[in-house]
């Protein structure tokens, strides 16, 4: 069958991601012609863009990854949900007779909804793809045979129950070569991304992925993993990448064997990964390993400083560790960014301030090593579905209990959400005083 894999719109104003998922798919669909299509390379006009090649080409199966849901920042915010419905929209006005399928992290977080509220998408499949798309597609007209999937049966949306986890070890390497990577290589550090696990053993509360990936952590051997970064810089001259892990350094040790295998391949790159912060999983050994192998940047998502306000976030590290993470960076001379929540549950003015005293803190003892993209990291928890805070929000009747969380929803309480937006303004006026000087520095 001609397969065509359509990256929908992501948030326009940040950087350009590869679609990871649909290469990742594309290496498990033996027997049918693929191609990806991301509406993200065509700015000049992506609707247009996505109707030549599905008339061109006339798929029999167009697979539509829906990824985020939000496309635009919070402040900015006008309509998420607008964009993924053009999208799907211009795929069944041209592709009038194609199989119209949906997918992707956005789409599983809000599979009903996106059922219910786009009835031009004929099936959708809940979760990771590799080992069941082969399987629909070859049951396109029993689909209830396999595994999470949503499919329509006369007005009502059906769902054939929870698919088992992919065994991911097992998995090919994600097709690299149908799409161009010199477009994302070029854009940001954080555009190629690589992923070595799969799942997530912390339970955050605002955070979804457990729900999408589970709590199991699933690792590739660190020789395979570093095969597809080879490939990546041999085959495709791509020297920069992030590890689309939900944490890199969860097991440590896995991480610290990437690391090696990294540097004995002496392969000259340059990363970065989201890091946890908890002392055991940031032995020095790991870190200086981490360095010698090109990670420029540990990303860490603290959410918070102070015990109290890191326990009621769930958060499996504590204020000591924290700080820990800002002798590390000064230590290894390795940059280090931070993102916090404001106004999260229980904040009051001292915690709110003591955030801002602990960047205060970490710039002081960092200098130029605190990465000033921090600053943009400063926000409320946007609530999404299948998350103990979205429960606690409609608990405390922040939101309807029958919102479905499609447009932006914040916890974002009270009259601190006025000294919040201070602090936003503050920052971002910060951080563009600072890129100027910068450029003006050049
Ligand atoms: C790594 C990552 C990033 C990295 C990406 C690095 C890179 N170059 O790849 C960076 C830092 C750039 C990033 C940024 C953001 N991210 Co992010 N990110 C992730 C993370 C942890 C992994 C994504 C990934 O690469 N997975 C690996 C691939 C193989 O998996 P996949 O894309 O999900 O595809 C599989 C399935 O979804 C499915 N599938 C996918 N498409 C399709 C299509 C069809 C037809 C079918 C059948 C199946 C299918 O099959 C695939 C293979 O199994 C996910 C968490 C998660 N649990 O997924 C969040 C996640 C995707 N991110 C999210 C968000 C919100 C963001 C940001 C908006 C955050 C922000 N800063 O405000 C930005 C947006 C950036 C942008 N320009 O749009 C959300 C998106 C959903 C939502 N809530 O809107 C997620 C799900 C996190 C969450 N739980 O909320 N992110």
């Amino acid at each position: 069958m001609r397969v065509l894999l359509v990256q929908a719109f992501t948030a326009q104003d940040m950087e350009l991601v590869y679609p990871l998922g649909l290469a990742s798919l594309a290496a498990h669909l033996d027997g049918h012609e693929v191609r990806i299509f991301d509406l993200n390379l065509h700015p000049e006009g992506p609707l247009e863009a996505l109707d030549r090649a599905l008339r061109g080409w006339r798929p029999e199966v167009v697979g539509v990854s829906l990824r985020n849901i939000k496309v635009a920042r919070p402040g900015e915010h006008r309509d998420d949900f607008g964009p993924q419905r053009e999208v799907v929209a211009r795929v069944r006005q041209a592709a009038p007779g194609a199989v119209l399928l949906a997918g992707g992290a956005a789409f599983s977080l809000y599979a009903e909804v996106f059922m219910r509220r786009l009835p031009e998408i004929d099936l959708g499949l809940w979760g990771e793809g590799e080992e069941r798309l082969p399987e629909l597609l070859a049951r396109l007209d029993r689909p209830w045979e396999v595994r999470g999937i949503y499919w329509r049966d006369g007005q009502q949306v059906r769902y054939s129950g929870d698919p088992a986890e992919v065994n991911f070890a097992a998995l090919r390497r994600p097709r690299r070569d149908l799409v161009p990577l010199a477009p994302y290589a070029a854009h940001a550090l954080t555009s190629v991304g690589v992923q070595s696990k799969r799942g997530c053993a912390l339970h955050c509360i605002h955070c979804s992925d457990t729900f999408l990936l589970g709590t199991r952590v699933r690792q590739r051997a660190p020789a395979r993993v570093v095969d597809e970064i080879q490939e990546l810089v041999e085959d495709y001259g791509v020297r920069r990448f992030f590890f689309a892990d939900t944490i890199f350094n969860l097991p440590p040790r896995h991480a610290l064997e990437i690391a090696r295998e990294l540097i004995d391949r002496r392969l000259d790159v340059e990363w970065a990964a989201w890091f946890n912060e908890h002392r055991q999983t940031l032995p020095d050994e790991l870190i200086a390993a981490v360095r010698e192998a090109g990670c420029g940047l540990l990303s860490f998502s603290p959410d918070h400083v102070e015990d109290r306000m890191l326990a009621r976030l769930d958060k499996n590290f504590r204020r000591a560790d924290l700080d820990y993470t800002t002798t590390l960076g000064r230590r290894h001379g390795i940059d280090v960014e931070y993102s916090f929540f404001l106004n999260s549950p229980g904040e009051t003015p001292a915690t709110l301030l003591a955030i801002l005293r602990f960047l205060a803190q970490a710039k002081r003892e960092l200098g130029p090593h605190l990465r000033a993209f921090t600053l943009l990291m400063m926000q409320p928890i946007r609530l999404y579905p299948h998350t103990r805070i979205a429960e606690l929000a409609r608990e405390e009747g922040l939101i309807d209990r029958d919102d479905d969380l499609i447009e932006a929803r914040f916890w974002n309480p009270g009259p601190l959400s006025l000294v919040v937006a201070g602090v936003q303004r503050g920052a971002s006026l910060a951080w563009r005083v600072r890129q100027a000087s910068r450029s003006a520095g050049r």
